[in-house]
């Protein structure tokens, strides 16, 4: 019997602008290139009160309200993704949240649009990615 360890994983969403800009292939291929493997993956479009509930440690920020708006505005892709110290390489690999600050060959600095529509999300804890692959996930897909 081989025993999975939870935390090699972490949740990743293509934003809607990626997605409408079509570049969901492109962001995959740079994914499985730093040598993630898709446990799972759907595209799917969140409601308003999806995205609120997904959101809701950002309740009290001044950008809720537009960051809710704009991830229910269209279809996204979700998906868990597996690597050794997943949580911390996947940041690495998209950069820092505004895509003027983001680095060199990082995915937000070649495909965000702003700050607000920065392409991809990336979990920031081991935690918080159990969390949130349980909500787009049942547990028979993240297995
Ligand atoms: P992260 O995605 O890099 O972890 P967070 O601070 O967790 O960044 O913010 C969550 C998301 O909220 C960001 O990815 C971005 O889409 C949006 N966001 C963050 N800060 C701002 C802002 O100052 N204005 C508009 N949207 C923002
Ligand atoms: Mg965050």
């Amino acid at each position: 019997m081989t025993i999975q360890m939870a935390t090699n994983r972490t949740f990743t969403m293509i934003k809607p602008e990626a997605v409408e800009n079509g570049n969901i292939g492109a962001i995959l291929e740079r994914i499985n290139a730093a040598g993630f493997r898709i446990v799972a993956m759907k595209k799917t479009q969140l409601s308003a009160d999806s995205a609120g509930t997904f959101y809701e440690v950002h309740k009290e920020r001044p950008f809720y309200g537009e960051l809710v708006s704009y991830m229910s505005s269209g279809p996204i892709v979700a998906a868990i993704l597996e690597k050794d110290n997943a949580v911390a390489d996947f940041r690495a690999l998209i950069g820092a949240t505004d895509p003027t600050e983001a680095a060199d060959g990082t995915i937000r600095k070649e495909f965000a649009e702003s700050k607000a529509k920065n392409a991809v999300h990336g979990s920031d804890s081991d935690e918080n990615a159990a969390i949130e692959g349980d909500f787009f996930f049942t547990e028979e897909e993240r297995s």
